[in-house]
């Protein structure tokens, strides 16, 4: 089966791929010619993720999902939240860290969490798949693996950042790896193969 995976982020698309089981061929944006931006207007996890699948589907009819992920820290009353991807403006992980670990500085309370909705469009219908992972927030940059917040975000019960860790390591407990488990588990019970 064929699928159409709705975003531009080429990190996504690599975590993914190591995910999916092998009867499903995953297709990106670029595969399918798909450059647009698509203004993320939507004020939670959900209606966002339900946008970008919305888009690809309107235009092409296929079966498709999206992902719309993002750092929740409880200090900063759940900053950058939807927003993750341009908390600082300037859609640079670097200076996305540096707001975080600015407004975060002389606070005690560090605890955060990664949060992922996927939202699959098959044969016309939607579904939901939730992710999420706690976490503190390190007070400085740690290693350089993987994208995004991942240099400052250390799982609970781990004592290394998702950044110090391998793509099959982070997938195994990540947001995004718990919520494509249960989409897996769901097109596997539909036996969609
Ligand atoms: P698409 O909308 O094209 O999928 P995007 O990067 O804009 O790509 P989001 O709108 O979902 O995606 O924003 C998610 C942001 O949250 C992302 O850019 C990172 O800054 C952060 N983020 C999400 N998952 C992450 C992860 O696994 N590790 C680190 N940062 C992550």
């Amino acid at each position: 089966m064929e699928l159409i995976f709705a975003t531009h982020n080429n990190n996504k698309v690599k975590e993914v791929t190591k995910m999916l089981p092998s009867y499903l061929s995953m297709k990106s944006l670029t595969a399918i010619d798909f450059f647009e931006e698509i203004e993320e207007t939507g004020e939670t996890f959900e209606e966002n993720a339900l946008l970008k699948a919305k888009t690809i589907f309107n235009k092409t009819g296929k079966n498709v999902f999206a992902d719309d992920s993002g750092l929740v820290i409880e200090a900063l009353d759940g900053a950058p939240g939807v927003y993750s991807a341009r908390y600082a403006g300037t859609g640079k992980d670097e200076d996305n860290i540096a707001k975080a670990l600015k407004e975060l500085d002389g606070k005690t309370n560090r605890k955060a969490y990664f949060i992922s909705i996927f939202c699959l469009i098959l044969n016309g219908k939607e579904y939901f798949f939730e992710g999420r992972v706690n976490g503190t927030i390190a007070t400085e940059i740690m290693g350089n693996n993987g994208f995004g917040y991942d240099p400052i975000f250390i799982p609970d019960g781990f004592s290394k950042s998702f950044a110090q860790m391998t793509p099959e390591e982070k997938n195994a407990i990540s947001h995004r790896g718990k919520a494509i488990e249960k989409l897996n588990d769901f097109l596997t019970n539909l036996n969609v193969n």
